[in-house]
């Protein structure tokens, strides 16, 4: 199933300057992109975005960070996009991460670890209009998808 998911490379992603990296793993996967933003997060914004976790006790300083920086929001589109991200992103903790991810390759903590990615479509849902509007999308037509 086509899908869309949101991919943000966090500040830590930026400072390391591997921004190129990701999109590259993504991209080479089968992955289009739809959009990209460059981009400083409101605190506003920020807490719209980890509301799930808004009891949590890490809540403050994943707010604090995710505004501490630039990021780059960008959406992907592809088959089974949701799922494939997140496979190739690796588990939360970059300690525990498979090699070959990109947590797994890049970070060794939990609280830096590089990359958001939508878990669901329902979390796709949320993120999106924190960081997009819809006529910011380019549906673009690669003509390639056949080779995927
Ligand atoms: P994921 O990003 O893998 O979907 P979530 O949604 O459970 O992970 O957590 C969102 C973010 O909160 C993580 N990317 C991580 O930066 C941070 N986080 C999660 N659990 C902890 C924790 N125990 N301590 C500090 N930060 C955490």
């Amino acid at each position: 199933m086509t899908e869309r998911t949101l991919v943000l490379i966090k500040p830590d992603g930026i400072r390391r300057r591997l921004t190129g990296e990701i999109i590259k793993r993504l991209e080479s996967k089968g992955l289009n992109i739809l959009g990209a933003k460059f981009m400083l997060l409101s605190e506003e914004k920020a807490k719209k975005h980890y509301e799930v976790h808004k009891d949590k006790p890490f809540f403050k300083d994943l707010v604090g960070y995710i505004t501490s920086g630039p990021i780059m929001a960008i959406v992907f589109e592809g088959k089974n996009a949701i799922s494939v991200v997140r496979i190739l992103t690796g588990a939360t903790d970059g300690s525990k991460a498979a090699p070959g991810t990109i947590r797994g390759d890049y970070s060794i903590s939990i609280d830096r670890n590089i990359i958001h990615a939508s878990d669901s479509e329902e979390s796709f849902k949320h993120e999106f209009p924190i960081f997009f509007r819809e006529d910011e999308i380019i549906s673009s037509k690669y003509g390639d998808e056949d080779l995927f």
